[in-house]
């Protein structure tokens, strides 16, 4: 046999063993997580895409790497009790999920809604350890919450339930152990309430325990805006690589949350027109451009619907039910709301508008079905892992910062998180190039974040 034909032997059988221990591991985690479906979708798009990577580098399967990083390391789960303004004692499940500490403490948010679960729990957990590898900062993947819904309940209802929650979990974090911070349901307002408890509890002052803090006792500049600003900085990244940017186009951002809010702030500031955005009940277009003062004002002052929008702007209009916002056309699309939110029949619909350029603010908010679609049809694309990245970036900076006992400005972060999307978008470039998938950042994001994390814990030993 000629050497050439030797190897292409030799590598075919490579990728055949691969396939086969990813088929098998796959299995064993739906049989280990039943029921738990969004983390099982999460897992399997991970081990597709790594296939490459394991079969270049055998050492991964038979020193079972991702076996170990399927399990999580830690799971807790616990009873928050709390008491509403009528006096009736509430019973809430709260969660942490310590999935992976290779590279740093834990560190990942709190999700506070009705629909958290285990499942929802460790699809975040896992996704956020190949994140936050990817950011280039030293910290491993967490995530938790709560299924408490923060909706209609009074500021005290919000800090008697946030007490309660971090009464049991003070037990579990530290600056240097676990560090989470917001996520769907969880803003500043909380993170202050559940610091207040922590602080308590300890009895001294551990500012680096949580991220996302206020300005006024720890909290870093840029913060509250660095996913959304992060989001547009890797999407205008991926623009620019084609000649293309967000100046003059149109765009939709699904959403009214804080992730969705500064995507609209930055992407606006390029010069793009946003003309759709939404929440858990609706969406509005007003094709005269949305007015973020108006979205600020109903859902971060007010935390209204966003269909009182067009009470103040004649021009819009309100549709009923979130999903239907992808049928506005538009050139980017940028899902920020929550998981699952933009399937098959969304993206054909925005391929046939003729969308240019995907970025997920959202965690896992394309079904796998509708990313094949975008990549197969050759729109850009930028994954969760990658896009939304600058948010617990930003957090580690707040952590670095908390360290130091000292503040940056907010040009100063701003100008850190700039270099860290760029940083991640030319890692997960490089590494679909290095694979053979060139331009697929899936599998670039995948592949780049797994490494890091993967070598560390080869040099670990068996942990
Ligand atoms: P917020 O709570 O600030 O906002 C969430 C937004 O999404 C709201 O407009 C909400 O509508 C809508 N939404 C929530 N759940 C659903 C649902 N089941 N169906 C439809 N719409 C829904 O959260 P964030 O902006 O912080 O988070 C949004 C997404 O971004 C999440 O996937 C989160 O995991 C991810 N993310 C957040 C980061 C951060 O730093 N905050 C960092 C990286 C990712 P309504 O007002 O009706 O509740
Ligand atoms: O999904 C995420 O990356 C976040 N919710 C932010 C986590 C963090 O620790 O800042």
């Amino acid at each position: 046999m000629k050497v050439v034909e030797y190897m292409e032997v030799a590598q075919t059988n490579e990728i055949e063993i691969a396939k086969d221990y990813v088929n098998h591991l796959y299995k064993q985690v739906v049989e280990r997580n039943p029921h738990e479906i969004e983390f099982h979708q999460a897992v399997k798009e991970v081990l597709d895409s790594l296939i490459p990577v394991l079969a270049k580098n055998p050492e991964y399967i038979k020193k079972s790497v991702l076996d170990r990083i399927a399990e999580p390391e830690r799971m807790i789960s616990f009873r928050v009790p709390w008491v509403d303004d009528n006096g009736n004692i509430m019973v809430n499940r709260g969660f942490r999920v310590q999935f992976n500490s290779a590279i740093g403490p834990y560190k990942g948010g709190l999700r506070f809604h009705p629909s958290v679960n285990a499942s929802i729990i460790k699809f975040l957990g896992f996704e956020q350890i190949f994140k936050n590898s990817l950011t280039g900062q030293p910290i491993g993947g967490g995530k938790g919450g709560s299924d408490f819904d923060p909706k209609g309940k009074s500021d005290m209802e919000i800090m008697r339930f946030c007490q309660s929650f971090m009464t049991e979990l003070a037990r579990h974090i530290g600056p240097d152990t676990d560090v989470p911070a917001g996520d769907i349901g969880v803003g500043a307002r909380e993170i202050g309430y559940m610091f207040g408890q922590y602080k308590k509890l300890k009895g001294s002052f551990e500012a680096g325990v949580l991220t996302g803090k206020g300005i006024g006792y720890g909290g870093s500049l840029g913060r509250k805006e660095a996913t959304g600003y992060g989001l547009v900085y890797f999407v205008e990244e991926m623009l620019n690589n084609k000649g293309l940017g967000f100046k003059d186009s149109t765009v939709v951002v699904s959403g009214s949350g804080n992730v969705s809010i500064y995507a609209m702030e930055k992407a606006m500031q390029l010069g793009a027109k946003v003309v759709a955005c939404s929440d858990s009940s609706g969406y509005i277009y007003d094709p005269n451009g949305i007015d973020l003062n108006t979205v600020k004002q109903l859902k971060e002052a007010e935390s209204k619907r966003i269909s009182e929008y067009v009470n103040e702007h004649p021009s819009a209009t309100y549709s009923e039910g979130c999903a239907g916002i992808w049928q506005v056309p538009c050139e980017i699309a940028l899902p920020s709301a929550t998981q699952n939110e933009l399937d098959k029949e969304a993206a054909n619909i925005l391929l046939s508008n003729g969308v240019k350029a995907v970025g997920e603010g959202a965690n896992m908010p394309s079904t796998q079905e509708a990313v094949d679609l975008f990549i197969e049809n050759n729109v850009l694309f930028g994954p969760a892992k990658a896009a939304n990245a600058g948010g617990v970036a930003v957090s580690a900076l707040e952590m670095a910062q908390n360290s130091a006992r000292l503040s940056w400005t907010q040009e100063e972060v701003d100008q850190k998180l700039q270099v860290i999307m760029k940083d991640i978008y030319s890692k997960s470039m490089q590494a679909s190039e290095e694979y053979d998938v060139p331009g697929n950042l899936v599998a670039g994001a995948n592949i780049a974040g797994f490494k890091k994390v993967a070598d560390a814990m080869l040099e670990q030993g068996v942990i």
